[in-house]
């Protein structure tokens, strides 16, 4: 993370359940990394304003309907229309800070039911992060803050499910962040 453009920059992603408090994290990171003077840049997926992502997009405001596998690979392959980008950045020394990532693909499909290794597979050959921040908020906490958007997901007995999978995703880069009282 050295601001040399001979060194890459990191990979750093948050993840947690909706309303967890991901994007503030991510701001506030971004304006520590800027502050300590290393490029830095945002992002977050899905990525709504590509084509795939519009479609994206019309699936969680249930403006369409898609069968679980077809929403589960255009989440993927948002991410691999992003990826050489996203290398390209890295390489030239820049920092991601990534709000949701291939965790919240397998997660959020296979909390609908989905095979756990078929929901993986898409994600293999991703750029790995070196860092993911996971914001381990008890689903019931995060309902109650200011209520959640009303897209497709946004419930909180779908919610519990995806916490009971985002912890069999748990891998070594990851920090646990305990969100039991709040976040902020
Ligand atoms: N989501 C997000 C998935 O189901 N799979 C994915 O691969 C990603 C990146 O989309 N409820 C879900 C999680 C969220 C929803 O994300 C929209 P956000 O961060 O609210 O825009
Ligand atoms: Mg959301």
């Amino acid at each position: 993370m050295g601001a040399s453009n001979e060194s890459r920059g990191a990979l750093v992603v948050f993840e947690g359940l909706d309303r967890s408090g991901k994007t503030s994290q991510c701001g506030k990171l971004l304006s520590y990394l800027e502050g300590l003077g290393h490029s830095v840049e945002l992002w977050r997926f899905p990525d709504r304003t590509t084509s795939v992502g519009q479609m994206i997009s019309a699936y969680l405001t249930n403006k369409s309907q898609l069968d679980d596998h077809t929403i589960h690979l255009l989440f993927s392959a948002n991410r691999w229309e992003k990826r050489s980008m996203m290398e390209a950045k890295l390489k030239a020394g820049i920092t991601l800070i990534v709000d949701r990532y291939s965790y919240s693909g397998v997660a959020f499909s296979s909390a609908k039911g989905l095979d756990f290794e078929w929901c993986k597979a898409p994600e293999n050959g991703l750029i790995a992060p070196d860092l993911v921040v996971y914001l381990d908020i008890p689903p019931e906490k995060a309902a109650e803050r200011g209520g959640y958007g009303g897209e497709r997901y946004e419930q909180l007995e779908f919610q519990k499910k995806v916490a009971q999978h985002y912890k069999l995703l748990e891998d070594s880069s990851w920090k646990v962040i305990l969100c039991f009282i709040s976040c902020h």
